[in-house]
C-alpha cells in the first residue's frame, strides 16, 4: 500500500467484459443460469448461483453485480508473495493449505492446536456477499464462503478479561518468498477489538464462489470485516490470540500516520495522500461514492459511540 498511488492501479487489463453487465441484465438475459453461465465462461469454472445468504443489509450494496471470479482472484494484495496486485497469482503456489493448524492461545479456557479440517467440520460455511474496499480507493463485491467468527471464538471461552483478539498469517519465507524482503515486519499481524470480533458481520472466511479459498486469497482461512478497509482482513491465518491490550496490526506498525487500529471505512476522512471520498469498482471506469463504515452504518456504528472519530480511520 505504500508503493503506488491508487491512480497507478491498472485494473482495466485484467477485468472480464461482463464485470460491465448489470446483475438485473443477467437476470433479464435468463435468470440465475444466465449470470452462472456469464461466469463460467470467463474462468472455466461453473458457477451458477444466486446469492442465500444476502447479510449485506444495504440495498445499493445487495444490487452491485458480484466481480467476477477472475478479476477477485488476480488482483490481490498479499505481500508475502509480491508487492505487485498481479503477483499473489503468479506465486502463491508455494504456500500449502494442508495441512493447516490454526493455534488458539491466551485467554481463553480451551487453548489448543486445531486442525483446519475439523473448523471447517464444526463451522459450516454460508454465502456472504459484501463489499470489499480497500484503503486504496478500489472495492470490489465478492460471494464469500465462512462463518461468523463469533461462533469460532465462543467454542474456546474466552475470558472476560480478553478486550482484543490477534490474528497471525504464517511465517514460512520458503511457502511466502515475499517474506525474504522486508517490506512488511513479518508475520503479518491483526487486532480487533472483542466486541468487533463478536459482531455478527465478522467472518472467518474459507472461500469463495463456492469453492475453497485460493492461496492468492488467503487459503485456507481469512478474516472478513465488510466495515473496514480491506487490509484488516488478514489471509492465511494460523494463530489466534486473546489478549487484554490492543495488538499493534502491521501496516500501522509499517505507517502510524497513514494506517490506524480501527481503519474503519470513512469517505469523510482522507488518507494523508489521497482521498477516500469515492472508489473505483474493479472492472469500472467510474468512480462512486465510498459509504461510511463501508455502508453498514446501522449495524456498527453504535459500538464506537463517543470515541474520538479521529482514532477510527
Ligand atoms: N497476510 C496478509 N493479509 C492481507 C494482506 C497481506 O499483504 N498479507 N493484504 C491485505 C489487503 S491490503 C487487502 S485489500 C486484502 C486483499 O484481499 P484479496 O486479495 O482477497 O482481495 O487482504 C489483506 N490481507
Ligand atoms: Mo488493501
Amino acid at each position: 500500500m505504500l508503493i503506488k498511488r491508487p491512480d497507478e492501479f491498472k485494473v482495466s487489463e485484467i477485468t472480464p467484459e461482463a464485470v460491465f453487465l448489470n446483475r438485473r441484465e443477467f437476470m433479464a438475459a435468463g435468470g440465475v443460469a444466465a449470470a452462472g453461465l456469464a461466469v463460467g465462461r470467463l474462468d472455466g469454472w461453473t458457477v451458477g448461483h444466486e446469492p442465500s445468504n444476502r447479510l449485506s443489509a444495504q440495498p445499493s450494496q445487495q444490487d452491485d453485480p458480484q466481480t467476477p471470479f477472475q478479476a477477485v482472484t488476480t488482483y490481490n494484495n498479499f505481500y508475502e508473495f509480491g508487492t505487485d496486485k498481479s503477483e499473489p497469482a503468479k506465486n502463491a503456489g508455494t504456500l500449502k493449505p494442508r495441512p493447516w493448524t490454526v493455534k488458539v492461545e491466551g485467554m481463553a479456557a480451551k487453548p489448543g492446536d486445531y486442525n483446519i479440517e475439523d473448523i471447517l467440520k464444526w463451522f459450516p460455511a454460508k454465502e456472504y456477499v459484501y463489499r470489499h474496499r480497500c484503503v486504496e480507493a478500489w472495492s470490489m463485491v465478492i460471494p464469500w464462503y465462512g462463518f461468523p467468527l463469533r461462533d469460532f471464538i465462543n467454542r474456546f471461552e474466552p475470558s472476560p478479561k480478553a478486550k482484543f483478539v490477534e490474528f497471525t498469517t504464517l511465517m514460512d519465507p520458503k511457502q511466502m518468498p515475499g517474506q525474504r524482503d522486508l517490506v512488511l515486519d513479518w508475520p503479518y499481524v491483526e487486532g480487533l477489538r472483542m466486541d468487533e470480533a463478536m459482531n455478527p458481520l465478522t467472518l472467518f472466511a474459507v472461500g469463495i464462489y463456492q469453492k475453497p479459498l485460493l492461496n492468492q486469497n488467503g487459503a485456507p482461512i481469512r478474516l472478513v470485516i465488510p466495515w473496514k478497509y480491506g487490509f484488516k482482513g488478514i489471509k492465511s491465518i494460523v494463530k489466534v490470540r486473546f489478549v487484554e491490550t490492543q495488538p499493534l496490526n502491521t501496516w500501522q506498525l509499517a505507517a502510524p500516520s497513514e494506517y490506524s487500529f480501527y481503519a474503519n471505512v470513512n469517505p469523510a476522512v482522507d488518507h494523508p495522500r489521497w482521498s477516500q471520498a469515492r472508489e473505483r469498482r474493479v472492472g469500472e471506469f467510474l468512480k462512486r461514492p465510498t459509504l461510511p463504515f463501508n455502508g453498514f452504518g446501522e449495524q456498527v456504528a453504535a459500538m464506537y459511540k463517543g470515541m474520538d472519530p479521529r482514532t477510527l480511520y
